[in-house]
């Protein structure tokens, strides 16, 4: 097989020559000395293009939303999330593992939860109940289909939970991609939430890395769990040279990683024994359900396997196709020519 078209996911990326280079030449001291400038440069970075305090750079999206669950919470509290959030239902169950939290579920829409949701979910001070203290909210919403939640929706839901006296934490592993398609600066979407994780490794193209950001105070005490976590990095800055690079040169080539899931998604909306829900294709995830009874997810992803294009079986009947920027226009019109020979035969 020598064509293979990988829409698994945008983790797949591979870094480019120039970002290797940059990598290569990247200053270094041992980072948990405080001693590597090239952390500290992407960290600092980070926390402005957020509008934040500190940041705090991380190995992986799991990592970094962990370190801010522990950071934010004490054991036996109940935190508020979409039912098909990352962090709960991806994340080897470690919020509960290592924050001995409770997770308390509320089924979104497209991965959205409305204030009305949050208010009732929220706990009334009792001596019989966990108290709620954080609501995490995912944008996009990976499971959702890389839907966007809006400024407006972002803003009411972190003006509810602080009424309430929460913190909110954002898993934005992909808040760039919903910054692009929202046309907003990335710091005017977070300006609500206490703290953000976003992802360097998806499709901004680093090799390895998140960062996450928020006040000064709630960074120390992250740092001090990346610690416990075994994540204290030496010579880091290396790794924090491809998020740079990436942060200063990738997050543009985003809305076209956007305009080839359209294009997948219309295309492949046109074939008989499919459906998509098109409204909810607004970035670079697509998510489509088989609609046929003789025909489930892993039996279509070994068939496309077999014709070079790798995607990922969701559920039952659902498979996920994501583009990144090692896809390109040619490989989605390929990879619509198999799907279409595919749902055609029989
Ligand atoms: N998502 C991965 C898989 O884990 C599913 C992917 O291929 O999409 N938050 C969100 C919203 C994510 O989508 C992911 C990774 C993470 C957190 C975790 O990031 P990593 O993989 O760096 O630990």
């Amino acid at each position: 097989m020598e064509k293979i078209v990988d829409l698994r996911s945008d983790t797949v990326t591979k870094p480019s020559l120039a970002m290797r280079e940059i990598m290569a030449k990247a200053e270094v001291g041992d980072d948990v000395y405080g001693e590597d400038p090239t952390v500290r440069q992407l960290e600092e970075m980070a926390a402005a293009i957020m509008g934040k305090e500190a940041g705090l750079f991380v190995v992986s999206g799991t990592m970094g939303n962990q370190v801010a669950l522990l950071a934010h919470t004490s054991r036996g509290d109940e935190i508020i999330l979409e039912a098909n959030a990352h962090i709960y239902t991806y994340e080897v169950g470690a919020l509960a593992v290592l924050g001995g939290l409770l997770p308390k579920l509320i089924e979104g829409n497209k991965g959205k939860i409305s204030p009305e949701q949050l208010k009732k979910a929220i706990r009334p001070l009792n001596i019989h109940f966990p108290q709620t203290t954080l609501l995490c909210l995912e944008n996009t919403s990976n499971f959702g289909g890389g839907t966007v939640i809006s400024v407006e929706e972002m803003d009411q839901l972190t003006d509810v939970a602080h009424g309430y006296g929460l913190k909110v934490h954002l898993d934005g592993a992909r808040i760039f991609n919903a910054a692009v398609y929202l046309g907003v600066p990335v710091r005017e979407l977070v300006k609500g939430v206490d703290s953000v994780m976003f992802c360097l490794a998806k499709g901004l193209g680093a090799p390895v890395g998140s960062v996450l950001v928020g006040s000064k105070e709630f960074i120390e005490k992250a740092r001090k769990y990346r610690k416990m976590l075994g994540g204290g990095l030496r010579q880091s800055g290396i790794l924090a040279a491809a998020g740079i690079y990436a942060l200063e040169n990738n997050i543009k080539r985003l809305a076209y990683d956007h305009l080839l899931a359209r294009k997948l998604a219309e295309g492949l909306a046109e074939l008989p024994g499919l459906y998509i829900d098109l409204d909810t294709v607004q970035t670079n995830i697509l998510m489509v359900d088989i609609v046929r009874e003789d025909l489930n997810s892993t039996q279509l992803v070994d068939i496309l396997k077999d014709e070079g294009v790798l995607s990922s079986a969701i559920s039952e009947k659902r498979v996920r196709f994501v583009t990144h920027r090692d896809v390109g226009d040619k490989d989605i019109d390929y990879t619509l020519q198999v799907m279409s020979k595919i749902m055609m035969a029989k």
